[in-house]
C-alpha cells in the first residue's frame, strides 16, 4: 500500500499534465469532388500502404493527399437538391481476403450491395448483393455481438435489427437478425442508436423513445428487452459513446 500511493499520485499528475498541454485541433479542407455522387463516404486502407484512404461515392481517393482517385464503379452524378442512389458507405473485409472491401448503403427501402477490392489492382471491383431493401434513413455499423465483425444495423419487413456477413461465404448475402417483434418500422424511418447503455459490455440498441438490451446469450429471433425512455423531443438519438466512466453517453446529429 505504501507503494502504491505515489504511483496513483505520479499518474494524477500526468492526466493534469496532458490535459494542460492537449494542443488545439486544426483543420484542413479537401474537396474531392464538385459533383454529387453520394451522401455516403467512409475509409479504409485500400491499398495496404499503411495510409489511410476515403471512398466516397463511386470513387476512391489514396492518402494521405487524397489526390489521386480510382473507380470502384461507373460514376453516375445525382442532382444536388434531390438525393443519391448512396445514402451511407462502410467499409469492412468481406471475403476475409485481407483487402478492405466496401458496402454501399442505398437509398432507403434499396438493395445494398458490397464491392470486392480487387487485391490491388488497379480495375473495377466486383458486386456482390450484401441484403435486400435496407430500410431506415440512417443504418449504423457496430460490433453488435462481439466477434470483431462489424454489422450493418437497420429495419426490414416492420423488424429491427441487424446483418452479419460471412467471410467463408462471400458469395451468399449477408443475414438479418431481428431484436425487436413486428412493429412500425418502414421504408423511411428515421433514427438508429447503439452503444452500451447498461455497461454489462453488450451493445444495446435505442429509438428515440425507449432502448432494446442485448441479452447475455443471443438467441436468434427471440426479442430483446425492451425499456422505454424519452431520450429526446422529436429528434432521435444517433448514437452513444463511451464516457470517461466506461458508461455510455449521448451523441445527438445536431
Ligand atoms: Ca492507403
Ligand atoms: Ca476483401
Ligand atoms: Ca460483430
Ligand atoms: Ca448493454
Amino acid at each position: 500500500m505504501r507503494e502504491l500511493i505515489p504511483v496513483v499520485a505520479l499518474v494524477g499528475l500526468c492526466q493534469a499534465a496532458c490535459l494542460a498541454e492537449a494542443p488545439t485541433p486544426t483543420f484542413k479542407k479537401l474537396t474531392l469532388s464538385d459533383k454529387f455522387y453520394a451522401e455516403g463516404a467512409y475509409y479504409a486502407d485500400f491499398n495496404k500502404d499503411g495510409k489511410l484512404d476515403i471512398v466516397a461515392g463511386p470513387f476512391w481517393f489514396e492518402g494521405p493527399d487524397f489526390q489521386k482517385k480510382h473507380e470502384i464503379r461507373s460514376p453516375q452524378t445525382f442532382d444536388p437538391k434531390g438525393y443519391s442512389d448512396n445514402f451511407l458507405t462502410f467499409t469492412g473485409d468481406f471475403n476475409g481476403d485481407g483487402w478492405p472491401d466496401v458496402l454501399y448503403v442505398p437509398f432507403p427501402g434499396a438493395d445494398a450491395f458490397w464491392y470486392e477490392n480487387p487485391a490491388g489492382k488497379d480495375v473495377p471491383w466486383k458486386k456482390h448483393l450484401a441484403l435486400k431493401n435496407v430500410g431506415n434513413e440512417s443504418p449504423m455499423w457496430a460490433d453488435v455481438n462481439g466477434d470483431g465483425r462489424p454489422e450493418l444495423i437497420y429495419n426490414i419487413n416492420g423488424y429491427l435489427g441487424y446483418a452479419t456477413y460471412d467471410p467463408a461465404k462471400p458469395e451468399e448475402p449477408w443475414k438479418f437478425h431481428p431484436i425487436t417483434p413486428k412493429g412500425g418500422y418502414g421504408q423511411f424511418t428515421h433514427g438508429i442508436g447503439y452503444g452500451d447503455v447498461n455497461g454489462d459490455g453488450r451493445i444495446d440498441i435505442l429509438e428515440s423513445n425507449g432502448w432494446w438490451e442485448q441479452p447475455a446469450v443471443l438467441d436468434d429471433g427471440k426479442p430483446w428487452a425492451w425499456h422505454p425512455f424519452r431520450f429526446a423531443e422529436g429528434c432521435p438519438p444517433e448514437k452513444l459513446r463511451r464516457g470517461d466512466d466506461g458508461r455510455a453517453e449521448q451523441e445527438r446529429r445536431t
